[in-house]
């Protein structure tokens, strides 16, 4: 197996390589909370943000995607949530707006690649398996994020520690590490299980250039390691948040067989809009990964990423 250095942090890194970036660290996707703000702040720090498509329209995302080309010269993503209604109308968006990287997920973005790989768009699908890391690399992903059950938001099953190790070996295209996430080690410890680059989420919420709602920050910093749950797993689409009311409501909800799928369907919608924009905890989902307990201080994008990676350095001596 070769051997990891902090050189493999910056100088000889796959990811800095393909996306023409100071420091491996991608801004995930976050419905609702990724905007070009957020998005520009994390490009213009030497990684790379990401706009999340989720939320929007074609319309609303091209908006989105104009505000970040004036805010920064650096290059940034998109994600593209596959479940979202608009996914159609967004996916050629991001072609007319030249957008350059595209990170997907929940859900598989076969049938959309090959017209933004002829665009010359690199297209990395966020993974939770091995098969579906395989069929995304001959679906001709440029490179992919495995992304473990420690992640906030919709879920796979398996951890991280078990979850890339297993992908690195299967395919070939660089691969960047998800969920779990927040500090040196974090990225230390990805790099050993052969990852290339990391991705990262709740520590970004926090983010001063994050624009949620301070309930939703403060909901973050307080947390620890036990302050997350999953909901959602009868409808199949299992969510990671906090443990707001609305959570533990939800639970109560989908185990009660009283209640029809329809119903629990309608319980959902709202909740990210609710949690981001209005830091209700009656109502919002709080999306956040198990590393929340780590999170404790606001600071800038910079901040997070030079520490982060100052970090990581120092343990690889
Ligand atoms: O997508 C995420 N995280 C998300 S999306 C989201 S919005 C949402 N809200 C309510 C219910 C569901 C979603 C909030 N957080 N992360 C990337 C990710 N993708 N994790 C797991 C997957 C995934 C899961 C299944 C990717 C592909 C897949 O199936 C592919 C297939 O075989 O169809």
């Amino acid at each position: 197996m070769p051997k990891i250095s902090s050189e493999n942090l910056f100088k000889d890194n796959s990811f800095c390589k393909l996306l023409r970036i100071k420091y491996p660290i991608i801004q995930g996707g976050m419905a609702w909370i990724s905007d070009a703000e957020l998005a520009a702040a994390v490009s213009n720090a030497g990684g790379l943000g990401l706009i999340a498509a989720m939320s929007s329209n074609g319309e609303q995302l091209r908006a989105e995607i104009k505000k970040a080309k004036s805010l920064t010269t650096k290059p940034f993503g998109v994600n593209i949530m596959l479940m979202s209604p608009f996914v159609d109308e967004v996916a050629k968006v991001v072609i007319e707006e030249g957008v350059k990287v595209l990170t997907t997920g929940a859900g598989n973005p076969a049938k959309y690649i090959p017209d933004w790989l002829t665009a010359g768009i690199k297209v990395i699908p966020v993974t939770a398996s091995v098969a579906y890391a395989k069929l995304m690399q001959r679906a001709g992903a440029s490179a992919l994020i495995a992304e473990g059950q420690e992640a906030g938001g919709h879920i796979g099953e398996l951890t991280t520690m078990a979850l890339i190790p297993q992908v690195a070996d299967a395919v070939t295209v660089p691969l960047a590490a998800a969920g779990g996430i927040a500090d040196g080690r974090g990225i230390a410890a990805a790099f050993m299980l052969g990852a290339s680059a990391v991705q990262v989420g709740t520590r970004f919420l926090v983010a001063k250039e994050c624009t949620i709602h301070q309930n939703y920050k403060d909901f973050v910093l307080k947390a620890n390691d036990v302050a997350t749950i999953v909901s959602g797993r009868r409808t199949g689409h299992p969510v990671r948040s906090l443990k707001s009311e609305f959570a533990r409501n939800f639970i109560k909800i989908e185990n009660d067989p009283n209640v029809t799928d329809e119903e629990i369907a309608k319980l959902g919608s709202g909740a990210l809009r609710a949690a981001a924009k209005d830091g209700d905890k009656l109502k919002g989902s709080f999306m956040a990964g198990q590393i929340a307990g780590l999170v404790s201080k606001e600071q800038s994008c910079k901040e997070i990423i030079e520490e982060m990676f100052n970090e990581a350095k120092e343990l690889f001596g």
